[in-house]
């Protein structure tokens, strides 16, 4: 049986109070049977969403936890006070954390462990740069950032992978339908070796997903929905997304 699918919207730093507003549309708007919706709103955001969200079939998640349970942080936020705050779900290793704050593989492995030591599903973010593209290293790359990423532990159930080419996050360009099932493809048969239930695994595409392209990515192999950024701060864009899973 192939995996549920998902629409993830990523909020990244935007939004406010009144943007929940958007949720109330998306609420009414309930996604196809064996279809999920998962919001990360910056954090801020996520307990007053929460509350708006009550029971209806709307996921929360958090977009960073810290790799540590609790203390001397400053600043930083522990997966289980996302939890506590109403999320499932936390966004881990984005290119912009990578590049933004220097993370690294390493770093995103022992977060997504805290993730799953919280009982949050760990998002875990791959992707290329386009010079890396360009040099034919994309494969190798991806290769190396997922084997890199994912932690002992790691399951179908607790963890979802994103690949996110770093040139089509928020550029308006997207891969071809064939350069995106090639990528997840090899996630699929890569995670095979890492996780017993690989096929179940949910893998994501990110990079400027729109309610134009949104049906066509869905259709490509091995993509089980859509890390969606831009694309997922309205309602008027994010509901024919996920009407399109
Ligand atoms: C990629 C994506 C969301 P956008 O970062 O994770 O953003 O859809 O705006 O390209």
């Amino acid at each position: 049986m192939a995996p549920r699918k998902l629409a993830a919207g990523n909020w990244k730093m935007n939004g406010n109070l009144a943007a929940l507003d958007e949720i109330d549309v998306l609420i009414a708007a309930q996604p196809a049977p064996g279809c999920d919706v998962l919001i990360c709103p910056p954090a801020v955001l996520l307990h007053p969403l929460k509350a708006r969200v009550g029971d209806k079939a709307i996921a929360l998640g958090g977009q960073d936890c810290h790799a540590k349970a609790s203390g001397a942080h400053t600043g930083d936020i522990s997966a289980a006070q996302l939890k506590d705050a109403g999320a499932a779900f936390v966004i881990l290793g984005h290119s912009e954390r990578r590049a933004d704050h220097g993370e690294t593989d390493a770093v995103v492995a022992a977060k997504a462990a805290a993730a799953h030591d919280a009982g949050l599903t760990a998002i875990i973010c791959v992707g290329e740069t386009e010079a890396q593209r360009d040099n034919g290293q994309t494969l190798a790359l991806i290769a190396s950032q997922l084997d890199g990423s994912i932690p002992e532990g790691a399951t179908a159930t607790n963890t979802v992978i994103a690949y996110e080419p770093v040139w089509a996050i928020g550029t308006g360009r997207t891969p071809t339908n064939d350069q995106i099932a090639e990528v997840h493809a090899l996630l699929r048969e890569r995670l095979g070796g890492r996780i017993e239930d690989a096929a179940q695994v949910r893998l994501l595409y990110g990079g400027s997903v729109k309610p134009g392209n949104a049906a066509e990515i869905f259709a490509i192999a091995n993509v089980d929905g859509a890390l969606v950024g831009g694309a997922s701060l309205k309602a008027a864009d994010f509901g024919p997304i996920i009407a399109a899973l």
